[in-house]
């Protein structure tokens, strides 16, 4: 396979003025007839090829004159005009044999589409790059009730309907849905005026789960407005639920097309947590219609362009509608544990990579998460208004154009009239930098001495040093905040920051906010953590500081087998019994580290981890939380209930976090009770499951999974989370059993990416399960990855990942691991996105 490099970039031989598509949607025979006006490119003169996999080509004609195009490696070329021309093409696809979701494929009946990134080559001949935008025009015809696509309503009758886009747009943002459907409707009115009509089309049955999507949808256009000053364009905005889908959603315009766990949610049948990434997800695909569809990338290397900026402006609204210091602590924990994780192992590749073989391997969270943190860190760089300001100029230049991260930089640099060449760096070295800090004072004179270094990664033996910032407080001994937040910009390899006239030695909080992603290495005492989980008034290092502690009793559980750390439980309690925190602060603090951040420690502090041991040391400390906790626990079980109907927001969501912990504790001491009792008596999935898994976490839960089952059979999205839930919580040794077991059940139905990512990435979440010395977990991932592989080349090639910590381990586990890799590398046919994946895992 074919590796591509952003150096070679040019721009296209031809643009293209209009689109206008005909579908007669027929399950294993669609048509669909283009007519697409040319125009060369007097910039880039080249020979004209289109794009085009898996079409059955019926006739082509230019300007009215039968042509016969000449097949190439990924589409086709022909000899056409040298001026402006009309291309006409009718092809055959089969949307009922396309497994792997991308292009035009049926979901239960339900025709629906997924282009980017490169599908739309599936659906027709195109040049299918991002910087060819064009306005469409869609003539649908077939027998749904149902046929939409982007843009506006143009006209419909029976049996078919048409829409028009104005907006030029590339082709990985076209969609069409077509089947019966009913819509959840309500309408928003644009500060300008606008009436736009807000529909969510979802099966029948589905009908009540949407008013929460509506409901956050219209927040989110509210919230663009506010804080962005970006109006919705359309007279129409539809969101289609879908039950197979590889990602999570897409943001197609006007015609979002969401994964059903991303969009559908009652009480009854979604958590809590369900429920705030729905808000977060429908805000997120809300947003790209400014900064993802108004103005695009060039090309598929800029990604980041669009969902790094788009992941930030989804953060920044969830902290807005939510509690911004606990939203801060949800997105570092989910950037350490799956961005820190890909940075430090063999797929370590820069925000914006340099080549890539399959562009659907590069939808990671170095692009996604990382690339929100380089935008959080220009923000805290030039301040707030100066980012307003760089953003409105952003709009207004780019809008209709498709851009590069050097266009993103000049804004700011124009804004500024800062130099950012050196900030630029962050997206093209890939690793995590690490910080080590120490200090020392004199004379009322207090230094803090930082040193980066970013460790080599694939392909980049070397680093520069980055721009760091570093915000920074001091605390006085007493307790006292002596210095508040100061940011420090670090742009040395090493570099000293002084703060002068303090009566005493401070204690310093470092990275407040997290203001950077690095990893901070300072041989920080536990007396220091202590004194700043009590005193801090960041709330993120105030976090920062217990976890510290936690970690560290861990550690030492595990090195040298160290009783659980009294003093660290007895903080934890204090910060317990603080009524002034915020719930869901607590239950944060509740949470021990992951099983899977534990390994990554143990392995930069030189430790070979072993998953087992990590698992044990875990489980005797929360027996030793559970025992001298348990009054503690109780009282706050009781005392966090929370009266009356269900509501997810954020305060009543806090309050059963905090007594779903205390819950999950004191299920080790009062043989599982209140579990029984809390899932007997649910009226939420929150409760429900929370109850459920602790009596599944105790072993007692056999009677409650069979019930629970009986229950939700027929639900989909809450059956995923019966399949999830098993390998997730069985013991180490049980763990490959209980997922093979369920690999077997009749619902497993394994092409669904939900139900299959259910099963399968539940159990590599369940790191001493899936990492358990038999070597059953990686070999049932392996046979699965190769069944898969064919079908849905995608989800395969993600669920790899699975894998990328593998160099970490012992050598027998790597021995093993090892031949998983090498068996799915050596199965014949292996699809480019998986081989790809494999190779770069192997290293
Ligand atoms: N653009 C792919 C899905 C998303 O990031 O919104
Ligand atoms: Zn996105």
């Amino acid at each position: 396979p074919k590796t591509i490099y952003l150096a070679d970039y040019t721009p296209p031989a031809y643009w293209v003025d209009d689109v206008h598509l005909t579908f007669r949607l027929a399950p294993s025979s669609t048509r669909v007839v283009s007519r697409i006006l040319f125009r060369p490119n007097p910039d880039a003169p080249g020979p004209f090829f289109l794009h085009g996999e898996a079409l059955t080509t019926i006739s082509v004609r230019i300007d009215g004159q039968p042509v016969s195009p000449t097949p190439v490696e990924g589409g086709i070329v022909c000899d056409v005009p040298d001026r402006p021309f009309t291309w006409e093409a009718e092809v055959e696809i089969d949307p009922q044999a396309n497994t792997a979701l991308e292009g035009l494929y049926l979901s239960g009946g339900m025709y629906c589409t997924q282009c980017e990134a490169e599908g739309f080559r599936k659906i027709t001949y195109y040049p299918d790059r991002p910087d060819v935008m064009a306005p469409f025009t869609v003539r649908i015809e077939g027998d749904a009730p149902v046929l939409l696509s982007n843009g506006n309503p143009s006209g419909s009758g029976p049996g078919w309907s048409e829409w028009h886009d104005p907006w030029p747009k590339p082709a990985y943002l076209f969609a069409l849905v077509a089947g019966n459907l009913v819509a959840h409707r309500d309408r928003f009115t644009t500060r300008s005026g606008r009436d736009v009509e807000l529909a969510i089309w979802v099966r029948e049955g589905d009908l009540h789960k949407c008013a929460f999507g509506m409901d956050a949808l219209k927040r989110s256009m509210v919230w663009d407005e506010r804080v962005y000053g970006r109006e919705y364009d359309l007279d129409v905005f539809n969101i289609v639920a879908v039950d197979d889908f590889n990602m999570g959603a897409m943001e197609n315009k006007g015609l979002n097309i969401f994964n059903a766990s991303a969009v559908l949610a009652s009480p009854d049948t979604a958590t809590d947590a369900n429920f705030e990434r729905i808000e977060s997800i429908i805000a997120h695909e809300y947003f790209h219609n400014w900064t993802g569809n108004r103005i695009t990338c060039r090309d598929w290397f800029q990604l980041c362009l669009k969902e790094g900026l788009t992941v930030f402006r989804d953060q920044q609204f969830s902290a807005d509608e939510r509690s911004a210091p606990v939203k801060r602590i949800d997105d570092v924990l989910a950037l350490r544990g799956r961005q820190f994780r890909e940075d430090n192992g063999p797929l370590a590749h820069p925000v914006r990579p340099e080549s890539f073989v399959e562009i659907n391997n590069f939808y990671t969270a170095t692009v996604y998460e990382k690339g929100a943190e380089l935008i959080g860190m220009l923000r805290r760089l030039v301040g707030a208004q100066a980012y307003d300001r760089a953003l409105q100029l952003y709009f207004e230049r780019h809008d209709g154009q498709a851009c590069t991260i050097e266009d993103w930089i000049a804004v700011f640099e124009d804004t500024t009239g800062r130099d950012l060449r050196q900030f630029k760096r962050w997206y093209s070295q890939a690793g995590t930098p690490r910080l080590d800090v120490t200090d020392s004072f004199e004379d009322g004179r207090y230094t803090l001495h930082f040193r980066q270094h970013t460790p080599p990664t694939p392909g980049q033996p070397d680093k520069d040093p980055l721009v760091i910032p570093v915000a920074v407080g001091l605390l006085a001994p007493s307790g006292e905040e002596v210095v508040s937040t100061t940011l420090l910009e670090m742009t040395e390899a090493e570099q000293s920051f002084a703060f002068d006239g303090l009566s005493a030695r401070p204690v310093p909080s470092l990275l407040r906010g997290f203001s950077a992603p690095v990893i901070l290495t300072r041989s920080a005492d536990n007396a220091e953590r202590a004194f700043l989980l009590a005193h801090d008034t960041d709330p993120f290092n105030r976090w920062e500081a217990g976890r510290a502690l936690a970690k560290d009793a861990l550690m030492r559980m595990v090195t040298d087998g160290a009783a659980p750390d009294a003093a660290f439980i007895e903080a934890l309690g204090l910060l317990l019994d603080d009524d002034s925190l915020d719930p869901a602060f607590r239950a944060l603090a509740l949470h021990l580290p992951g099983q899977d951040d534990l390994a990554q420690s143990l392995f930069d502090a030189g430790v070979t981890p072993d998953p087992g041991a990590i698992h044990a040391a875990c489980e005797a400390m929360a027996d030793a939380m559970a025992e001298v906790l348990e009054q503690r626990l109780a009282t706050i079980y009781d005392a966090m209930q929370v009266p009356g109907p269900y509501s997810p927001d954020a305060s009543a969501a806090g309050r059963r976090a905090l007594a779903n912990g205390a819950l999950s504790l004191l299920s080790r001491r009062d043989g599982a009770a209140r579990a029984a009792t809390q899932f007997a008596a649910a009226d939420n999935m929150t409760q429900q499951l929370a109850g459920l898994a602790a009596l599944v976490r105790r072993g007692r839960g056999e009677d409650a999974l069979a019930a629970f089952y009986d229950q939700w059979r027929g639900d989909r999205l809450v059956l995923d989370k019966w399949f999830g839930l098993q390998p997730g919580l069985a013991q180490p040794q049980d763990a490959a059993d209980v997922a093979t077991r369920l690999t077997a059940h009749p619902d497993f139905d394994w092409k669904n990416p939900n139900r299959f990512r259910a099963v399968l990435g539940a159990l590599a979440a369940n790191a001493a399960g899936f990492h358990h010395p038999s070597g059953a977990a990686y070999t049932l991932m392996a046979d699965w990855l190769i069944r898969l592989d064919p079908v849905n080349p995608q989800t395969a090639a993600r669920m790899t990942t699975v894998f990328e910590t593998w160099r970490r381990y012992d050598a027998d586990r790597q021995a093993l691991i090892a031949d998983a890799l090498e068996r799915i590398a050596a199965t014949p046919g292996l699809s480019r996105d998986t081989g790809e994946m494999v190779n770069r895992i192997r290293g």
